[in-house]
């Protein structure tokens, strides 16, 4: 691994070692790490955009294990910052850009929509300029969302599906997707959009549901926790595992033109349904029992396990979103691998282990905060 802090230094063309080049932003995220992985094992030199963080280490976990491949960069930058895009660009004059950088904590949106709209939105104009003005050869990725789609207008959703976004990190996510379509259509850049329904892994940070739920369950079986809050259970995902949806990404940049793609498994599934997969994991089946924020979950003991919390629903949800993959399994061969089940009891095991290893070493236990 190179770290170029400062690639005005640099007196040397970048090195494309074995293969082409990738720029990747949010490396440090679940999808950038399954992506950076992927890409070098293709060949790729991948360099990897990082933003400044008061503690680098703790902030890389998911890349620890690329930092000994020669073909892996890091690069010094920040969406919200447009010089320092344009240096990557102009220094690494790469062959693709992934912009996986976002807010990208639904939540958090309402919180700080200003931050949001600039970081998940304005910043995917940001890369699209700085790859106008200095490669614009350069094929662009988009991270699109199915959260676009929001309070949905169509069931399932597909690429004609209209947008209804329901939050601000919603609204920033359809801003990037037509800016990105405008400068295809404008500039003629090689330039799409994924537009992704929810994909998980055991590299998915704690906040989100399936990860919570997962990291809770873990710590339930372990006996460090003992009831599981949660917000509304009766919300529907289009839940894919993260491993096989970052192939698309790739596969969408190799096409003979640039197009936009809806990624889905095309299952639906409730959050409840999801927890019950998880605690029948662990061995703890559970019943549920009242309605609204009044629905909870007992064990075979009759012991509290799961408790709707009301601090946990929000201003405007996403009730429902399923998604159908047909252009993309049609156009380019893609189906989705590991199946809902599978995926979750992948997770539930990742974070047993987690927890047993903490519990063993003596060290403190990862909690699900949020
Ligand atoms: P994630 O784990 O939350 O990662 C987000 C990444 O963005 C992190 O590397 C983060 O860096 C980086 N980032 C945040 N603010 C930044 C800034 N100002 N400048 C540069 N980088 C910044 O997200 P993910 O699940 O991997 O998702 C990847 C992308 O796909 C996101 O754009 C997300 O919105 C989108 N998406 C995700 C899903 C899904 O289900 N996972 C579905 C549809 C779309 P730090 O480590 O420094 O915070
Ligand atoms: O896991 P979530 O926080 O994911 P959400 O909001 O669907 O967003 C994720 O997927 C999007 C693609 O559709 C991405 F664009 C976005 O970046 C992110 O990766 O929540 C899923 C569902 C929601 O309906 C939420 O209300 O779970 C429900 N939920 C119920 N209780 C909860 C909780 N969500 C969280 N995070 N925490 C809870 O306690």
């Amino acid at each position: 691994m190179n770290i170029i802090s400062n690639i005005e230094n640099r007196t040397t063309e970048p090195e494309h070692m074995t293969g082409k080049v990738a720029v990747v932003t949010g490396v440090t995220g679940q999808d950038g790490s399954y992506l950076s992985q992927f890409l070098l094992e293709l060949g790729y030199s991948v360099y990897g955009v990082v933003r400044r963080t008061s503690q680098p280490q703790s902030g890389r976990a998911l890349i620890s294990h690329l930092l000994d491949s020669p073909n892996f960069n890091i690069v010094s930058g920040d969406l919200s910052d447009q010089g320092s895009l344009e240096n990557i660009v102009r220094t690494t004059k790469p062959d693709e850009f992934y912009n996986l950088g976002a807010q990208s904590f639904v939540p958090e949106s309402w919180i700080s929509p200003i931050h949001t709209a600039d970081v998940t939105g304005l910043g995917t104009l940001r890369c699209l300029e700085a790859i106008r003005i200095h490669a614009p050869e350069c094929r662009f990725y988009q991270a699109g969302s199915s959260e676009q789609f929001g309070k949905v207008l169509e069931v399932p959703q597909n690429e004609e599906t209209p947008f209804y976004p329901r939050s601000p990190y919603g609204c920033a996510k359809v801003f990037a997707f037509e800016i990105t379509r405008n400068y295809r259509e404008s500039h003629s850049l090689y330039a799409c959009t994924g537009i992704l329904f929810n994909h998980e892994s055991p590299r998915r940070g704690i906040e989100f549901v399936t990860r919570k739920v997962s990291l809770s369950a873990a710590r339930i079986k372990h006996r460090v926790q003992k009831t599981l809050e949660i917000g509304n259970v009766e919300a529907k995902r289009d839940w894919g595992f993260a491993g096989d949806y970052v192939q698309m990404m790739w596969k969408m940049l190799q096409n003979e033109k640039p197009d936009d793609y809806v990624i889905s498994t095309g299952e639906t599934h409730t959050v409840r349904d999801m927890i019950d997969v998880a605690f029948e994991r662990i061995g703890m089946p559970l019943t549920w029992n009242g309605e609204g924020v009044g629905k909870y979950a007992v064990d075979e003991e009759g012991v509290k396990r799961v408790v709707t919390n009301e601090r946990f629903f929000r201003p405007a949800e996403v009730d429902v979103l399923i998604g159908d993959p047909k252009k993309a399994i049609e156009d380019m061969g893609w189906k989705p691998v590991v199946g809902f089940e599978e995926l979750i009891q992948m997770m539930v095991d990742s974070d047993d282990e987690l927890v047993d290893n903490a519990i063993k070493k003596g060290e403190e236990v990862p909690i699900p905060m949020f």
